[in-house]
């Protein structure tokens, strides 16, 4: 079969997973990935920046972007979040808008979905998280949606149970558009390891501290080096904006911050599938969720 003949059949094009904090955004792109790509914690606001992840079948490539979650932005690093969620919506071909099957988020699902044109590209539902509730609270809901709003597919699914998400595959691939394959198929995503590597320090900080600080805190890496013999070497800074964080962060004769350390290295030697050397090391930005000139630094514009 020559190429030509190979692609006419392909499928290719962008998917773009939105909404709320804490929805399931992450736990779905993972899921439908096959690999933990993007970090994933019980804390809203986990993501802040898109994560591209790249799933290749035989006759499809799905580019998956996953995004920080929809918000009213308090602050600059909010605002960056909430633009990259508004780039990805605008680069898909098909849109899916996330909501959860229990709680009461209705009037902020409401606010998201006023924003989106139903008319300029598919936008599916998905229920997640139905893994949680009894069906009888489901179909109401799906009823609610149905009356009111022109979803081209309204799917219940568990990202961490997964279930539900062969339908869902099935039904985002109709959509695709006839393209050829835009990345070589052993690639998962596009994005430089030491991306990933900060982000999963950073998810050990979400999980690790209660409050302020994992929403305080950033990671930067300042030396990745890989090595032939023996283990790479990874020099991250973790920069909090208030000296009297430092304290908390690193702990009692240092334990807390070992910890991070620990757990992280070991989640990065899983996602590198090779062994590293971790430094770990805590500077203070000041306000550094308000300055443009850093945030820029630390990669989120
Ligand atoms: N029970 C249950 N929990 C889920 C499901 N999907 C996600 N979760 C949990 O919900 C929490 C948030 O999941 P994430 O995937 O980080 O959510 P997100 O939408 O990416 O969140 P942000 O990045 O903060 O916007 C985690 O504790 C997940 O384990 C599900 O289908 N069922
Ligand atoms: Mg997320």
């Amino acid at each position: 079969m020559n190429n030509f003949e190979k692609y006419t059949n392909f499928k290719a094009g962008y998917i773009t997973i939105i909404g709320r904090p804490n929805c399931g955004k992450s736990t779905l792109t993972n899921a439908l990935l096959n690999f933990k790509l993007s970090i994933v914690t019980h804390k809203p606001q986990t993501t802040r920046q898109n994560i591209l992840g790249i799933l290749s079948g035989e006759n499809y490539q799905i580019i998956l972007m996953d995004t920080p979650g929809l918000l009213t932005p308090k602050y600059k690093l909010q605002e960056t979040m909430v633009s990259a969620a508004k780039k990805a919506i605008q680069d898909a071909d098909l849109i899916l808008f996330m909501t959860e099957a229990t709680g009461d988020y209705r009037e902020k699902d409401i606010q998201i979905l006023k924003s989106l044109n139903f008319e300029s590209k598919p936008i599916f539902l998905l229920i997640n998280k139905i893994d949680l509730i009894h069906k009888d609270v489901l179909l109401p809901q799906i009823e609610y949606y149905h009356q009111n709003y022109k979803f081209q597919e309204i799917v219940p699914i568990s990202a961490l149970k997964r279930d539900g998400l062969d339908y869902l595959l099935k039904f985002c691939l109709e959509k695709l558009p006839i393209n050829p394959p835009f990345y070589p198929d052993n690639e998962l995503s596009i994005y430089p390891e030491r991306f990933f590597v900060a982000e999963i320090i950073r998810e050990k900080i979400f999980m690790h501290f209660d409050q302020e600080i994992p929403y305080t805190t950033t990671v930067h890496i300042e030396e990745f080096k890989e090595r032939d013999k023996g283990k790479d070497y990874i020099k991250a800074m973790i920069f909090i904006e208030r000296a009297n964080h430092r304290k908390i962060l690193i702990g009692k004769n240092g334990q807390a911050l070992k910890k991070i350390g620990q757990m992280a290295r070991e989640e990065i030697e899983k996602f590198l599938s090779r062994p590293v050397y971790l430094e770990l090391w805590v500077g203070v930005r000041e306000k550094w969720r308000d300055d443009p000139r850093l945030l820029r630094e630390f990669g989120y514009t």
